[in-house]
């Protein structure tokens, strides 16, 4: 397993919502490796049950690596051409659970299963899954959100031994194959001391040290619920993720992101929150994205500035999510079938209309701020500065520096920065240096922000060193 580590990349992850394998993989070479992303978060590898929507993904029936979005053998030329590219793949283990109660029949990859604890494919008998078939309906009861059902789905009795070791097969078997790491689906639904149990086992099993792949926890923390489920009680086994950021992103950018209370300077600085270190963050993924509390696509400028914010600031381990435009919350990728997702294709007209993929990932912006990312790395935040309503700046020493405009005029102003005296490209405008500001020997620039944009700048994006990377 020494590739695994081996590869020196960055640390921003993609996520690639409902995109097939041979898709990630092209992605990898033409866009996520060039481009300097360090993994691809995958939906799902494993078999589901079939249907157009997305959320069939999160239905294991078995956990064969056959889905809507490709077959072992695509899976594993997905992770030899992203490997090749410099970027891990990371894939979504869903864990808590199989299919609903209220689902039966045969999978996508042809296993039987049904809504009374028969999976033979693995196999889960009833026995192997909680007494509880209740649906969970209160969260201040720790036993009820983690040994009763989430959304009727099947819950995995994690507490025993013979579930563990299917689920820890699983997962070496994707080690194995050449995984980076995993994000662990509804981890507050699974007792911290399963997930701890099952790390260990996996350890064991695998031979790997607990650094050589990254364990992404999803728990979402809400203090008015359960103190066993929040988040502090998983940072012993890896990662997880801190939900408050896209929250505060959001009240942020929607109102003026220099507030004392709701604006950008606090994140991650209370103590309450994942410290930087442990810290999975984004703007949005596909589950906030179809609720109340992130910014998505359809808040325009907000949303490219609030990612542009994120992957300059210097707390938690950024996620930049690509997934496609829709209406309807329940629709699958652009002309998803029953038992498959056909190649992702990139809008180059810059279409929005619901149906199409958004490729996050190839916007302008995106692939500046990536390049901002690494090139600021190790770096404290410095000159943090308001230098109006809803405009503010800040650095990252000597390394980087991003003036942000959240208001609806543009800005003239002089910006005092920590980077050296010279020529700057405008990474956050534009992809080919055509748009540059010039750092005085005092660190200062003077420029206009548009109204809704940024200036970003740094040390490996200037005019006599640029090399652009085509699509
Ligand atoms: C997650 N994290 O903890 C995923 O990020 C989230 O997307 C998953 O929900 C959830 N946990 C379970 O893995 C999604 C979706 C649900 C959907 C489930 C299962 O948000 O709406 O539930 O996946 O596919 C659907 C139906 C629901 C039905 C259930 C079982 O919407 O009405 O409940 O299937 O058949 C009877
Ligand atoms: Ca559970």
């Amino acid at each position: 397993h020494a590739e695994i580590s081996s590869v020196n990349r960055g640390d921003v992850i993609v996520i690639a919502f409902q995109t097939n394998w041979r898709s990630v993989a092209r992605e990898c070479t033409e866009t996520y490796g060039p481009e300097g992303v360090g993994y691809v978060q995958v939906s799902p590898p494993q078999e589901t049950i079939t249907g157009t929507q997305w959320w069939t993904s999160y239905q294991p029936v078995s956990y064969k690596l056959d889905s809507k979005l490709g077959t072992e053998a695509e899976f594993t030329n997905m992770i030899a051409t992203c490997k090749a590219a410099g970027v891990g793949v990371i894939a979504d283990a869903v864990i808590n659970h199989m299919a609903g109660a209220d689902r039966s029949g045969t999978g996508v990859a042809g296993s039987k299963f049904d809504g009374e604890g028969n999976f033979p494919a693995v196999p889960y008998t009833p026995s192997d899954f909680h007494d509880c078939t209740e649906n969970i309906i209160n969260y201040s009861n720790a036993d009820n959100v983690q040994n009763c059902r989430l959304s009727g789905l099947q819950d995995l009795d994690t507490g025993n031994a013979n579930v563990r070791s299917k689920i820890v097969d699983y997962m070496a078997k994707l080690l194995d194959l050449g995984v980076a790491g995993f994000r662990v689906d509804a981890v507050k639904h699974i007792a911290a001391a399963d997930v701890a149990a099952l790390k260990s086992e996996l350890l064991a099993k695998t031979g790997l040290d607990e650094n050589d792949f990254l364990f992404e926890q999803e728990v979402i923390g809400s203090t008015s619920e359960a103190k066993e489920i929040q988040p502090v009680n998983y940072l012993g086994t890896g990662k997880v993720s801190e939900f408050n950021v896209n929250a505060r992103l959001k009240q942020a950018f929607n109102g003026d992101i220099n507030s004392a209370t709701f604006g950008l300077s606090g994140i991650g600085t209370s103590s309450s929150w994942v410290p930087s270190n442990k810290a999975a963050v984004w703007v949005t993924n596909w589950d906030t994205e179809r609720g109340d509390n992130a910014l998505t696509y359809k808040d325009g400028s907000r949303y490219l500035l609030a990612n542009a914010f994120l992957l300059a600031y210097n707390y938690g381990q950024p996620h930049v999510y690509a997934g496609y435009y829709f209406n309807n919350n329940d629709a699958g990728a652009p002309s998803a079938s029953t038992t498959q997702v056909p190649d992702m294709k990139c809008p180059t007209d810059g279409s929005q209309t619901s149906g199409t993929w958004q490729c996050t990932q190839r916007w302008t912006a995106i692939r500046g701020m990536i390049g901002f990312h690494n090139a600021v790395a190790h770096t404290k935040v410095t000159d943090w500065k308001e230098y109006g309503d809803n405009v503010v700046g800040f650095g990252r020493a000597d390394k980087g520096y991003l003036a942000i405009n959240n208001s609806e005029s543009p800005l003239e102003a002089t910006f005092t920065t920590s980077l050296p005296a010279g020529t700057y490209c405008n990474v956050y405008a534009v992809g080919d240096c055509s748009k540059t500001v010039t750092v005085h020997r005092d660190g200062t620039f003077t420029a206009t922000v548009g109204a809704g944009s940024a200036i970003a700048i740094h040390v490996g994006a200037q005019p006599a060193t640029w090399t652009s990377t085509s699509l």
